[in-house]
């Protein structure tokens, strides 16, 4: 066998995923793909090698979100395919399209240890698996997942016994044509004219008008529609988190709906008599849980429209369209009106105000998180990519007002913490020209820091920023104002200055602030990636967890 020169059916499998234009894989090596990804590495294929495979997954996540292109990573069979199940779930929710080459355990054999039923685990996730057992058709079952990844906007995991990989190819000379000269081309769909009349009298009925946009907005290249809207009817701007930025320039952008919107968008909010949504699928946590906009009627513009969304009533006006499509239409419909929301002093509490002017006693030696994060808005290129991770401390690094959407990423849907150390990667592999900044917290950081050696093996220009409280702050917090005891939560300030350098990385600790301008310009003069580590006191509560978790008479307002 081994003196026999036909190709083998993993040379076949390594074309079929570079013809479907594949130029970045994530990948971490076993018996069960590693010939595989040795041939697509030849065919050009950028190989990324991570150190744990939800790593791989989780930067081919943030590679397609920011490319939006298909995701590409692989694994080796059973515990390479069991690494995968926390990314899975979230990149289902996401809607991001991937494709994973999962190897399977040999048919042959009558025993093997990595053996494991593999489809179960995986279509638990909300994902698909084919399993793919007849090696002449191997190549357009890899092109179809590729269809359905896109058609679908979902994983699909494909999982190839390493035996069936191995053989010589007798298939057909010819792979199949790529998926993307298949797929149908999606024009974007205008609204129905009396769907517009309807919702434009909605519009001209309202005072206090915010329109909101989500990611579907930020796709469909919404964001001026939704500027054109919200200046025609005097109102206001607003944005989910993942599409924080679009309206970054915008006076009477109150900046991000949810749990992370800033003290004055939180007032305004409350006045608004209708909330326009663009692109925007109405989430659980983008309206607070129901709460941000009590008085406000909800009119939906979208291409799929809902009335309940994740156990909620969310909208009884909709719009079906094209966020970009529809809201044009609505402004197109509307009359001039005489009356605005808007006042030049509005414009000026929404310039000056600070997302959150509580005062907490800081014990001496440790930094107020809020002011950590000012300091960087101000220092860091206004061209750096920037990465938002999960945790307690992400509510105070979503606010920086000044960075625009097409510069940040941030996937959360699963609520796991973990994942911004493989974000950053797969946001610099997408961006290899940019810098990128990952803002996260200690424990996240920790849960896979060992990808610190994949940012240095691979020289990916990543400044990761994390804000040190030592400790699991979204836990102590709650513990703390539940009066139950707080270890657990609690780990103390680990040295992440240390560490990176123990990886061959720049570690620098903050204690102060004073010299942050002088360590971003060395940053930027290329000498590689860091690790910075602001050391934050755990007294500062963010306002999520305030409203959640109330302490009679712990705070005060500045
Ligand atoms: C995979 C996973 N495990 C546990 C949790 C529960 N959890 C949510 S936030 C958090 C604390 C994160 O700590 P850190 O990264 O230091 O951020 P901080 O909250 O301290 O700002 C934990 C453990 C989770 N969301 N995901
Ligand atoms: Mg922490």
């Amino acid at each position: 066998m081994k003196n026999d020169a036909r190709p083998r059916v993993y040379d076949i499998l390594a074309k079929a995923f570079a013809q479907e234009g594949v130029r970045t894989c994530f990948a971490l090596l076993g018996d069960a793909n590693m010939n595989w990804a040795a041939r697509l590495a030849e065919q050009g294929c950028r190989m990324i090698y991570t150190r744990h495979e939800h790593c791989a997954l989780a930067a081919a996540m943030a590679y397609s979100r920011k490319n939006r292109e298909v995701g590409v990573a692989s694994v080796t069979c059973g515990p390479g395919v069991t690494q995968l199940v926390t990314a899975l779930p979230a990149a289902v929710r996401a809607h991001l399209p991937l494709v994973v080459f999962a190897g399977e355990a040999p048919l042959k054999s009558g025993w093997y240890n990595q053996e494991l039923d593999q489809g179960p685990l995986i279509t638990a996730t909300g994902a698909a698996y084919h399993p793919l057992h007849m090696p002449e058709r191997m190549p357009v079952a890899v092109r179809d997942a590729f269809v359905q990844a896109r058609r679908e906007r979902r994983p699909v995991v494909v999982g190839i016994p390493f035996d069936l990989q191995a053989r010589p190819w007798d298939g057909p000379a010819d792979l199949p044509r790529p998926s993307r000269e298949l797929l149908p081309r999606l024009s974007p769909v205008p609204p129905h004219p009396d769907d517009v009349a309807k919702a434009a009298q909605l519009i001209a009925g309202a005072q206090r008008v915010v329109v909101l946009a989500g990611l579907g907005a930020v796709e469909a290249g919404a964001g001026p529609a939704c500027r054109a809207l919200a200046a025609k009817t005097g109102g206001l701007l607003a944005t989910t988190l993942p599409a924080r930025g679009l309206f970054h320039d915008d006076p009477y952008c109150i900046g991000i709906s949810g749990s992370f919107t800033p003290e004055v968008g939180l007032e305004y909010l409350k006045e608004a008599d209708l909330v326009v949504a663009a692109g925007c699928s109405l989430a659980y946590h983008a309206g607070g849980g129901g709460q941000l906009w009590p008085k406000a009627k909800m009119l939906q513009v979208d291409i799929e429209p809902v009335a309940v969304s994740q156990g909620q009533e969310v909208a009884r006006h909709h719009l079906r369209a094209d966020a970009r499509l529809g809201v044009e239409a609505l402004t197109a419909a509307l009359p001039i009106r005489s009356k605005s929301w808007r006042t030049d002093a509005m414009a000026a509490r929404i310039r000056d105000s600070k997302p959150d002017s509580y005062v907490f006693d800081i014990e001496p030696g440790l930094l107020d998180p809020r002011e950590v994060v000012e300091a960087l808005e101000k220092a860091l290129p206004r061209d750096w990519e920037m990465v938002n991770s999960g945790g307690h401390c992400s509510w105070f690094f979503a606010q920086m007002p000044s960075r625009p959407q097409e510069r940040f990423l941030t996937i959360r849907e699963f609520g796991a913490i973990g994942n911004g150390i493989s974000f950053a990667m797969g946001v610099a592999a997408a961006r290899p020209d940019r810098s990128v900044v990952l803002f996260d917290g200690d424990g996240s950081l920790m849960m896979h820091v060992q990808e610190l050696e994949t940012i240095r093996r691979h020289r990916l220009n990543i400044l990761v920023v994390v804000m040190n409280d030592g400790a699991y702050g979204s836990e102590l917090h709650k513990l703390r104002s539940e009066g139950m005891p707080e270890e657990g939560s609690v780990f103390g300030y680990c040295d992440f200055a240390g560490i990176a350098r123990g990886f061959g990385l720049a570690g620098v600790t903050f204690k102060t602030l004073d010299d942050l301008p002088k360590h971003v310009a060395e940053f930027a003069s290329g000498r590689g990636a860091a690790v910075w580590d602001f050391h934050v006191s755990d007294k500062v509560v963010s306002p999520t967890i305030r409203r959640a978790h109330p302490r009679p008479g712990g705070e005060r307002k500045g």
